[in-house]
């Protein structure tokens, strides 16, 4: 492509410079290579002429001497683009050159003697322009890699070109997690994606604190008729009267079963049927709507994005990271399962929940024992102790009856002996109690994890 070379003691190694350098570039190449390499070869006759150099000229031949685009080159004269050179002499655009005589732009040289733009030289004899790095294009560090990139003798976060991005961390210690990021924030914003973190790429453990929760949400309630009410026991009252007057007692008997009885303090002349309750049964609850759980909150969130793909060196034992990034807080954390201690590198602590143990429900519908329901039937009084004479049957609840005397009253102290008989009827009626569904249950925090943060 292109073709400089010295023809005349090429090589100056002593001062004062006395030679005849001439730089021969074929003409349509200084087209294609542009102004870089044109400038850089200006530059360079300029310096060498500044040095002595007693005659340095430009011609355009053509010529079939070695070249290079974007590759290395290597050779008693070499020209080369953007890629590495070595040679007894060398131009060079954009990547480093190692040889005798060296013009380099935009690279690094090392050699017996180095004209360089914006690049950094090496060698027995150095003209620099631009300095080292501050002209744009010289090797920068990588704070990553474990390498003195830039050649300045410090690694990664030894070298000051890393103080803005990376800083020193401790490894985490066995059992513990990290480095990581950290976001905290309030419990109702969503935690910021890891791609902000300025490096920590991947999710790694999250939490969160401060839990409130509301109980739960209970259907209501309502209970359907009673069913299974039994008409068991018939109560009957006693009276001197004949129009139930003056009482003097009462008596409940099972249905079904004639029982005989006798009195002592009065001779009944009145009989009224008293009660017939109902007994047993049960209603059906029913349930209407669901039970309904709300979210819990929390006051704080909190969320670690780990994952780094390379940690530098320069930290003596330590790891050189990056410095997370707003909204993540620096420095940097690691972190562990439970409620833990935190490790003297990482001293500032932050608990945080990762669950729940939510109990949250309602207890169900329920009913109570039916009550209010009536029992039809009848009630009956004989004057003998087998429900055979004298028969008076009662109809309803509350009726009162006149009772004939009785034809054979027992031995004194008893004043008559009687029987009655109380048949069981239709159950009318009556109702159950609703008992409602409440809340139960509670929410807990459970799977604690502990972040600790450097200082
Ligand atoms: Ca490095
Ligand atoms: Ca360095």
């Amino acid at each position: 492509m292109y073709e400089p070379f010295c023809v005349t003691r090429a090589i100056c190694r002593h001062e004062p410079i006395e030679c005849v350098i001439i730089v021969v570039v074929k003409s349509d190449v200084r087209q294609k290579v542009g102004p870089g390499l044109v400038g850089a070869l200006m530059i360079a006759s300029a310096l060498l002429t500044a040095c002595g150099a007693r005659d340095i000229g430009w011609y355009s031949v053509d010529s079939s001497s070695s070249s290079g685009a974007g590759g290395d080159g290597s050779g008693g004269m070499t020209a080369n683009v953007g890629g590495n050179a070595a040679g007894g002499m060398t131009a060079n655009v954009g990547g480093n050159a190692a040889g005798g005589m060296t013009v380099n732009v935009g690279g690094s040289g090392a050699g017996g003697m180095t004209v360089n733009v914006g690049g950094s030289g090496a060698g027995g004899m150095a003209t620099s322009v631009g300095g080292n790095g501050a002209g744009g294009g010289g090797p920068l560090e990588n704070c990553t890699n474990g390498l003195d990139d830039d050649m300045d003798g410090d690694i990664d976060c030894e070298d000051q070109d890393c103080d803005a991005g990376f800083s020193c961390a401790d490894p985490a210690p066995p059992g513990w997690t990290g480095p990581v990021a950290l976001w905290e924030g309030n419990g109702n914003l969503p935690p910021p994606p890891c791609v902000l973190s300025g490096g920590f790429d991947s999710i790694a453990a999250s939490g969160s604190d401060g839990l409130s929760a509301a109980p739960a949400s209970c259907p209501s309630c309502s209970c359907g008729a009673p069913q299974g009410v039994a008409c068991q026991i018939g109560t009957a009252g006693f009276y001197s009267n004949s129009t139930c007057a003056g009482g003097g007692g009462q008596l409940s008997i099972p249905e079904g079963v004639c029982q005989a009885f006798v009195t002592s303090t009065i001779d009944p002349a009145g009989v009224t049927w008293n009660a017939a309750p109902p007994g047993g049964g049960a209603c059906l609850p029913n349930t209407m709507g669901t039970i309904s759980v709300p979210s819990v909150q929390w006051a704080e969130r909190a969320r670690s994005c780990g994952g780094l793909a390379e940690i530098g060196g320069g930290c003596g034992g330590g790891l050189c990271v990056p410095r997370p990034q707003s909204p993540f807080a620096e420095p940097v954390c690691i972190y562990r399962a439970g409620d833990q201690s935190c490790p003297f590198a990482y001293p500032d602590k932050a608990l945080y929940f990762q669950s729940v143990d939510d109990t949250r429900s309602c207890t169900s519908c329920g009913c109570a024992t039916p009550a209010g329901t009536s029992c039809g039937g009848t009630l009956q009084l004989y004057t003998d102790n087998n429900c055979s004479i004298d028969e008076v049957t009662l109809s309803a609840v509350g009726q009162c009856a006149a009772l004939p005397p009785d034809p054979t009253p027992p031995p004194p102290p008893y004043l008559s002996l009687r029987s009655m008989k109380y048949t069981g009827g239709s159950k009318n009626g009556g109702s159950c109690a609703s008992q409602a569904s409440n809340p139960t249950g509670t929410v807990n925090e459970i799977f604690p994890v502990t972040f600790c943060c450097a200082p």
